[in-house]
């Protein structure tokens, strides 16, 4: 029997957004098709045919060169389908890939809004023209913001899960406060949100897959995983990049999972395996994973051609299963629609696409004032010199005494305590970070607790629970991106990496995810995690992995803030302003400064902070700026009072703390004044952080300069393990000492 084509089950451009359709039971025939009915399945169609074309419209557009890059969701319309249908928007949350156009349709974008990212308009919603097409988030469907690298979404996915879980067992963490990020940061949660993640079959070969695959199942956490395979990765055939050739088969053995393996070209299959994980998902059951077959018909992107590496007839086998043409022959076969309907339908599509080009093509363009908006957070400002509070004077001993002053440890431990202690969003983790994981020691006091290598986080997990402070694998990547997860959602991570030299894995988070959600989103997200790092050498026996600085590279990403304290009150001040600042911040603690005498100081009270980009002159001189920070500020200032003892030479020393931003009205202002400048610092010298700071000395104080302008920093080499090779690499007090009677003298 032919059903009859009823005009008004077709949804229309200006119906309300097709998620959600599946409690709309068939009004017609009674029939439904694993759940979905007739109306439900026109409506899929719809979505799917409206994704394809939308494709074929922009590689149009590309061709007449009016977008600039084009890469399609083709083949993979009926997973992101039933994907749309089965998850809530604005209610669940998506880390979505490229080919998730269908998924972003069903969900309530609009392909006017997908085309405004193609040309690369003002209004895109998504990146306000920073991105290139297909890199979907859209913040009012909960669509988090996507970037290129393969895989970086994943953990991400995982730490907003965790994010959801936290806020629901701590409501009261999600309520608005003044004073620090959370006046500008909004939480949403719900309480049994599912977390969508999406990849592509090449995709599982990044160790992040498996970092977040591993927390995922560890932690039964609400995240659906879906592997949308369509058997390459640009050029390379799936057997190359996966064991054996299937993921599923390599997963299977994942505790607390849901598998499914489907035909990711047949909508109804598709659907009925989404229905499934979803709900297991959605009771708190663990994570899914959805292993799709789908095809990829439109080679990897417009910039590749397939023929080159895919000969015809595995192409045609392809096409024979293209789920627009099997959706098509699925509704007519049923009697859901007949040619006439589908012609219609199609019609309309093209219709509503022709309106929207026309309209994308003629919205207003960024202007080129405009792209340093949003690096950092508009809202707060962490320069403010209303920032600054003076330090509380320590009450005296109960016999009179007057109270040790405390190291650089013992003030970074106790802000961390005071913050937590003020913000229930903040959360710690990190490698050996906790006191115990096996909390029941603690509980029957068998243990001490360990509380970090280095003992900076002691004692928190013990004050404020193993939801609050818990160790993490040992997987940089893993902690980072799950960070950014966390703060995408509302949180505060106050992460730890355990050594600088091992922060490389967390890399890409770092450079890539992190510093740039702000900006790419065009303010649409943000993500002001802090990341503490203990960095440094002068160790004596460090070594090579032990001794590493590196900041430069840090300083040189746009969005990240990075502070480096050389005693402990600026320690707790800098730390404080970290916490509650509203961008990103890498917080660089130097090792070799935890406990040492140098920079003891009491603990200056809960609310001490120091603004960022602020210098502090260490000792006033007339001769020389000396420029630095970390732990070669205690060296210069030795130097510095031994060149005056014995040579009359006032230096002006300036510890810059914080080193994007620095404070560079402090160095013109010392430079001025004594016309002459040595920057110095731990890291090798070449094109290491001073460089920049000699370059805009040399450049913008030329008139000022009576000397050429200087620098002392390591040698071009790793620090090596034996002492002496180790003291000949760092730069000493002599060689600053040398460098400022030279300079001097000049
Ligand atoms: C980290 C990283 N390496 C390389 C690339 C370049 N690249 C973009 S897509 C892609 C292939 C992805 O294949 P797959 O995961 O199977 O997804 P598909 O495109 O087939 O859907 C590559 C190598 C990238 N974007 N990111
Ligand atoms: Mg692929």
């Amino acid at each position: 029997m032919l059903f009859i084509y009823n005009e008004n089950a077709m949804a229309t451009k200006t119906d309300p957004k097709p998620a959600g359709l599946k409690d709309d039971k068939s009004k017609s025939t009674g029939k439904t098709y694993e759940g979905l009915s007739p109306e439900q399945l026109i409506e899929a169609y719809r979505i799917m045919y409206t994704s394809r074309r939308l494709d074929d419209r922009e590689i149009l557009l590309k061709r007449q060169q009016k977008i600039f890059f084009q890469i399609s969701g083709a083949g993979h319309e009926a997973v992101g389908l039933a994907s749309g249908f089965t998850l809530k928007p604005a209610y669940d949350w998506f880390y979505p890939y490229y080919r998730d156009r269908a998924l972003c349709l069903a969900l309530g974008a609009t392909p006017y809004e997908m085309l405004l990212m193609a040309v690369g308009a003002a209004d895109d919603p998504q990146s306000g023209g920073r991105q290139m097409p297909s890199h979907w988030g859209f913040p009012k469907l909960n669509v988090v913001t996507q970037s290129s690298p393969t895989g970086s979404q994943v953990l991400q996915a995982v730490g907003c899960a965790e994010g959801g879980r936290y806020f629901a067992s701590h409501p009261q963490a999600a309520k608005k406060a003044d004073g620090d990020y959370r006046q500008f940061k909004d939480v949403k949660f719900e309480g049994d949100e599912v977390t969508y993640v999406s990849l592509g079959d090449g995709t599982t070969s990044e160790g992040e897959f498996w970092e977040g695959m591993n927390t995922a199942s560890n932690r039964k956490l609400p995240v659906l995983f879906v592997v949308q395979d369509n058997g390459y990765a640009i050029s390379v055939p799936v057997e190359v990049q996966t064991a054996g050739g299937n993921i599923s088969r390599l997963v299977s053995g994942f505790p607390n999972f849901h598998f499914e393996e489907v035909d990711g070209t047949d909508p109804v299959a598709s659907y009925a395996a989404f229905a499934r994980t979803v709900a297991y998902c959605r009771a708190g059951e663990g994570p899914g994973f959805i292993h799709a077959h789908v095809i990829r018909p439109y080679s990897h992107s417009l910039s590749d051609d397939e023929r080159l590496y895919r000969p015809d007839a595995e192409r045609e086998r392809d096409a024979a299963r293209d789920p627009i043409t099997r959706m098509q022959m699925f509704l007519i076969r049923e009697g859901i629609l007949d040619e006439k309907g589908i012609n219609k339908l199609e019609k309309q599509v093209e219709d509503d696409l022709q309106i929207a080009v026309d309209q994308a093509l003629e919205a207003a363009l960024p202007t080129p004032d405009t792209i340093m908006r949003y690096v950092y957070s508009p809202d707060l400002d962490p320069t403010s010199s209303a920032i600054q509070t003076e330090p509380v004077s320590p009450a005296p001993a109960a016999d009179g005494k007057k109270v040790a002053p405390k190291t650089m440890a013992d003030l970074i431990n106790a802000t961390l305590r005071d913050e937590m202690r003020r913000d229930e969003r903040i959360v710690i983790f990190g490698e050996d970070v906790a006191d115990a994981s096996r909390e029941q020691y603690l509980e029957e006091k068998l243990i001490k607790g360990k509380g970090g290598v280095f003992k900076l986080t002691y004692g928190l997990q013990h004050d404020f629970g193993s939801d609050r402070v818990f160790n993490s694998p040992l997987a940089e990547a893993n902690i980072v991106g799950r960070a950014v997860g966390m703060a995408t959602r509302g949180m505060k991570p106050v992460v730890e990496i355990q050594f600088f030299d091992y922060i490389w894995p967390a890399m890409m988070q770092l450079r890539n995810e992190l510093p740039l959600i702000r900006w790419r989103s065009n303010n649409g997200f943000s993500c002001p995690a802090v990341v503490r790092v203990a960095i440094g050498g002068y160790l004596t026996g460090g070594a090579i992995y032990h001794s590493q600085c590196g900041e430069s590279i840090f300083t040189h990403t746009p969005g990240m803030r990075v502070v480096f304290p050389s005693n402990a009150l600026d320690a707790a001040g800098l730390l404080r302003t970290a916490i509650r600042c509203d961008d990103p911040v890498l917080f660089l603690e130097h090792k070799r400064l935890y406990r040492e005498t140098f920079g003891r100081a009491p603990y200056p009270g809960p609310d001490y902070a120091i603004p960022f980009g602020k210098a502090k002159v260490v000792q006033p001189g007339t001769d020389l700026s000396v420029i630095t920070y970390g732990a070669v500020v205690p060296r210069a200032l030795q130097a510095a009072q031994k060149l005056e003892r014995e040579h009359g030479v006032k230096v002006e020393l300036i510890d810059l703390r914080c080193l994007n931003p620095f404070d560079w009205e402090t160095i013109a202002a010392s430079v001025s004044k004594t016309n002459r400048a040595l920057v110095a610092y731990e890291d090798s010298l070449s094109w290491g952080y001073g460089a920049e700071i000699a370059a805009r000395i040399a450049d913008e104080l030329f008139d000022h300069l009576d000397a050429p302008v200087r620098r002392v920093a390591a040698k071009d080499v790793f620090v090596a393990y034996q002492p002496i090779l180790e003291d000949a690499t760092l730069p000493q007090a002599e060689d600053l000492l040398r460098a400022m009677k030279e300079l001097s003298e000049y």
